[in-house]
């Protein structure tokens, strides 16, 4: 297994002192799902203040790649953005601009914390559509792009599959190890929703490094084993 693996929470609850919990739950990384999740820009904002150690990278999943959306979520102070449903390499590359400050990309300056970030936040961008797919290898060579990130749940929807049987798919020419070999060649990580412990297994199998555990839900619920140990 690779040393420079990245393994993270996803939260979806929008609960931000459950979230800035999870900084302390072992994962390398925690995400703030603003597409499907439970988070507003209050409860962003909300979780972000109340980080001050910044123990694990927090990252944002905002609702769509625009840049008004990724820009509000770096100035509340997100280390990094994974966009959704990038279809193409301009797609992309519209991503990492939105996410860079002039002159490398456009994004605007606002008189806040988050604004003042010295480093160039970290850029991922969802390949989940078979268009995407598509426009693969395109996309991984977008110029300081830093993961390709897979949605295993419409990326299986699109290629009319199921992500049990995307998974299980391993030859060369199958989506997923298309992924990782795309990923390798242009130098970028290779990250996948896992969710599950043994999806999260199985994308570690296949050779990406930055997969999704656990969420934020079911961490709570794995509390549960605690309850059992005590009886017993
Ligand atoms: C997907 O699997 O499509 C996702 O976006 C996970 O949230
Ligand atoms: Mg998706």
């Amino acid at each position: 297994m690779t040393e420079d693996l990245r393994l993270g929470v996803w939260a979806m609850l929008g609960e931000p002192r459950t979230t800035a919990a999870l900084e302390d739950a072992g994962f390398d990384w925690v995400l703030l799902d603003q597409q499907h999740g439970h988070f507003d820009d209050a409860a962003v904002r909300a979780t972000f203040a109340l980080r001050h150690e910044r123990r694990v990278p927090v990252l944002v999943r905002p609702r769509a790649n625009r840049a008004d959306l990724i820009g509000r979520a770096l100035d509340a102070g997100a280390d990094g953005v994974i966009v959704p449903l990038v279809e193409s390499a301009a797609e992309a590359e519209a991503a990492v601009a939105a996410a860079s400050s002039p002159p490398r990309g456009t994004r605007s300056f606002g008189p806040l914390p988050g604004a003042l970030q010295a480093e160039r936040p970290f850029v991922g961008v969802m390949v989940e559509t078979a268009a995407g797919l598509a426009a693969l290898d395109a996309i991984a060579a977008t110029p300081d792009l830093d993961l390709v990130f897979v949605g295993p749940f419409d990326l299986s929807q699109s290629l009319g599959t199921t992500v049990d049987d995307l998974l299980a798919d391993d030859g060369p020419e199958a989506p997923l190890p298309r992924v990782v070999a795309a990923c390798r060649a242009a130098g970028v990580r290779a990250g996948a929703f896992g969710a599950t412990e043994a999806r999260a297994r199985r994308f570690l199998e296949l050779g990406f490094t930055d997969v999704v555990a656990a969420l934020d839900t079911s961490v709570l619920a794995a509390g549960g084993a605690i309850a059992d140990r005590v009886r017993a």
